[in-house]
């Protein structure tokens, strides 16, 4: 395994501002319960709802968890399918399941949601504590997921909780090649109970242990580091992820309402750093997906 490297060019081309914003919303994830906040998208109506709201505000990717009747996370093959197929009808957005799914799911149920044919899906680059869980995902499952989503052209997004995982997706290039598509496209989510906190400083230190191979890359701020993270990822070249998933407060004593509030005030943050959202055709072009939408 070859090691992280810090060579100043790299860092350099890591912070080199780009022209556009990648908005990326996740709306729902899998640890909120819907009793405790009614307003979180866990119904299909809902989610499309949502959908559509947040690609108006601006997002052109979307990170779908999906919900049971009973409003808990599932991996339901069938329901995957048809939220793919839904949200696919209503929105141009980027398709992203999350392979992530909850704390409590079976590796290998985690590799059937790639059956949805997404356009893209999450992975996780290393395991994590997450906080008083272990969110898992040992080098075997990473590869094997990795190469399935190679075999059905799914372009992933590597999600990065820690240090750690930016050196195994060092490996993860050097075993197994790049993406579908040829674009690496990664996320820096931070601030979770037992991952890097959600600082500028550690999003730099992420940075600056790129590949090479990285075509582009987002932050995610979990909780109260969202907007500094926001802030941090705009001013140095990233794009963003913002949603109900990793973020409940809008404000000091205000709870959040809806995504697309989320959403907006993030495109609005971008506009003012002269890097306005991205559509859809531009993200679609940035990560390579595959054109799976009915003409
Ligand atoms: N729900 C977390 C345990 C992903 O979507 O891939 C994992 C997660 C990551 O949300
Ligand atoms: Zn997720």
């Amino acid at each position: 395994m070859s090691g992280v490297t810090y060579d100043a060019p790299q860092i350099m081309r890591a912070i080199i501002p780009v022209a556009g914003t990648l908005i990326t919303v996740a709306p729902t994830g899998a640890e909120t319960n819907k009793v405790d906040c009614p307003q979180l998208p866990t119904t299909l109506a809902e989610l499309v709802e949502t959908a559509v709201a947040c690609e108006t505000a601006g997002a052109s990717l979307i990170h779908i968890h999906v919900r049971d009747v009973d409003h808990r996370p599932s991996l339901d093959a069938a329901l995957l399918r048809e939220t793919v197929q839904a949200v696919r009808e209503r929105t141009s957005m980027v398709i992203q399941l999350s392979t992530g799914g909850s704390v409590h799911d079976p590796l290998e149920k985690r590799l059937t949601v790639l059956d949805a044919e997404p356009d893209s899906c999450s992975l996780t680059c290393g395991s994590t504590n997450f906080g008083d869980d272990v969110f898992l995902n040992p080098y075997a499952f990473m590869a094997r997921l990795y190469r399935q989503a190679q075999e059905r052209e799914i372009v992933p997004e590597f999600e990065l909780f820690d240090l750690g995982h930016v050196a195994a997706l060092r490996r993860l290039i050097d075993a197994y090649g790049l993406p579908f598509g040829g674009k690496v496209h990664v996320d820096f989510i931070t601030g979770v109970a037992g991952g890097m906190p959600g600082t500028p400083a550690a999003l730099l230190a992420g940075l600056q242990g790129l590949p090479a191979e990285v075509t582009s890359w987002a932050a995610t701020g979990v909780g109260r580091s969202h907007l500094p993270i926001a802030a941090a990822a705009l001013a140095s070249g990233g794009h963003l992820r913002v949603g109900m998933e990793d973020n409940l407060i809008y404000a000091k004593g205000r709870p959040v309402q809806r995504n697309d509030e989320l959403v907006l005030r993030a495109a609005n943050l971008a506009r003012l750093l002269q890097r306005p959202p991205l559509t859809t055709d531009e993200t679609r072009a940035l990560l390579s997906i595959k054109e799976r939408r009915i003409a």
